[in-house]
């Protein structure tokens, strides 16, 4: 099978990873910057279709009109000249020290409506270059003490900034969606909307809520020592997986960032094979951070290892699915029956139904196996590459 990306497997990145230069809390950068421009040849090269970026990675913080306008227009070129898009879009509201207590969420109120300027600002440049999604990551937005933020009156301050930007996106016609990314820590001691089911249950409580879906992040939820295809399938189930953020964690550690495929290869596995069984149909969207040992070179490796992990996982996954043993097995393991109704007689039936209570052999039923480790030892006999 094919192990080479091409456009239609809908890979991107986003400008700051590549570009990450290595910096970290204990250590300056170990690699040069690198031009937005360049980013977009090489990432053609590769065969990746898209590339995303926060405003501050396209257009420095504080530059004025005419700057905005001549890195705009180049990096338009270089999509033009490449094919590349821009799937999605997405602001920075946590580099700059006057979102050290947030944006959205700031204690301080002209910071809020900073932020929301900003972030609009932002919107805009997403429709102009064709995105039809837009992230928010609120990383800033959470506290290290107690006293210090109002949770309750923070989400309703969280609430207020998504449908505002909800009632601009309707009242301009702009074809965006908003996807949520959470994160439970990091840079904060504790981050608002912290997994997958904060956010989906935050979204509910939104004006807008068709407006609103998640944007997980691998690594984000396995730091809360979460599973992430459990989260991923429940965001698939609620119509919420709007995009994704694609890379490996190795446990309950910093966000690693890892290329995809390192860290948790067994759960990058039933990622692959939810996506592409579920009809998953956005961007597979890597966010991660070539490790700072690595030079430039070791960059694009790195970025080609993503692409290159998902394809292989991708082939994998088909490969156990269509394999007649699995099937058998999966039957034994009694799959098709979760997938029938407990009670398609309605509750007049199951209460008529002395099968289901009276007569209901409890012990025989305890007695049973379930096969579920046949079952998961073939999953790792295809994933290994021994079958
Ligand atoms: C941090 C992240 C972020 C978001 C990005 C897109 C800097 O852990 O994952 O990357 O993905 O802000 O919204
Ligand atoms: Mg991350
Ligand atoms: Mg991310």
């Amino acid at each position: 099978m094919r192990h080479q990306p091409v456009p239609e497997d809908k890979f991107s990145f986003g400008l700051w990873t590549v570009g990450w230069q290595g910096r970290d809390p204990f250590g300056d950068a170990t690699r040069p910057a690198l031009d937005p421009v360049e980013t977009v040849h090489r990432l053609a090269g590769l065969g990746a279709y898209g590339v995303t970026f926060h405003d501050d990675d396209l257009i420095p913080f504080g530059s004025g009109g005419r700057a905005r306008e001549a890195a705009v227009a180049r990096f338009r070129k270089a999509l033009d000249a490449t094919g590349l898009v821009v799937p999605m879009v997405t602001t920075n509201l946590f580099t700059h020290p006057v979102f050290k207590d947030g944006g959205f969420t700031s204690n301080d109120r002209g910071i809020r409506r900073y932020a929301l300027r900003k972030t609009i600002r932002t919107l805009d440049l997403a429709a102009e270059l064709g995105a039809r999604t837009y992230v928010a990551w609120g990383g800033r937005e959470g506290a290290e003490s107690g006293a210090a933020k109002d949770v309750r009156a923070a989400l309703d301050r969280m609430k207020e900034a998504f449908d505002l930007l909800g009632q601009y996106v309707v009242e301009q016609g702009l074809d965006l969606r908003f996807a949520i990314e959470p994160k439970p820590n990091e840079p904060r001691g504790d981050i608002l909307l912290p997994t997958v089911g904060h956010a989906l249950a935050f979204i509910g409580r939104l004006e807008r809520p068709e407006l609103y879906g998640v944007n997980p992040e691998v690594g984000h939820e396995q730091m809360a020592g979460l599973n992430v295809p459990h989260g991923i399938a429940q965001a698939l189930w609620s119509g919420k997986l709007f995009h994704i953020d694609l890379n490996g964690q190795s446990g309950l550690k910093y966000d690693q960032d890892l290329r995809f495929g390192a860290g948790d290869l067994r759960s990058a596995f039933w990622l692959v094979d939810l996506l592409e069984t579920a009809g998953y149909g956005g961007p597979r969207h890597f966010d991660f951070k070539p490790p700072r040992t690595e030079d430039l070179d070791g960059v694009w490796a790195s970025a080609a290892g993503c692409m290159r992990n998902y394809l292989v996982l991708k082939e994998r996954a088909a490969a156990f699915r269509a394999d007649p043993a699995v099937q058998d097995a999966l039957r034994a393991a009694r799959l098709d029956e979760l997938a029938r109704p407990t009670a398609e007689d309605g509750l007049a039936g199951l209460l008529a139904d002395r099968t289901a209570y009276e007569t209901f052999d409890a012990g025989a039923a305890a007695a049973r196996g379930m096969a579920f480790e046949q079952l998961d030892q073939l999953a790792l006999d295809h994933l290994l590459g021994a079958r």
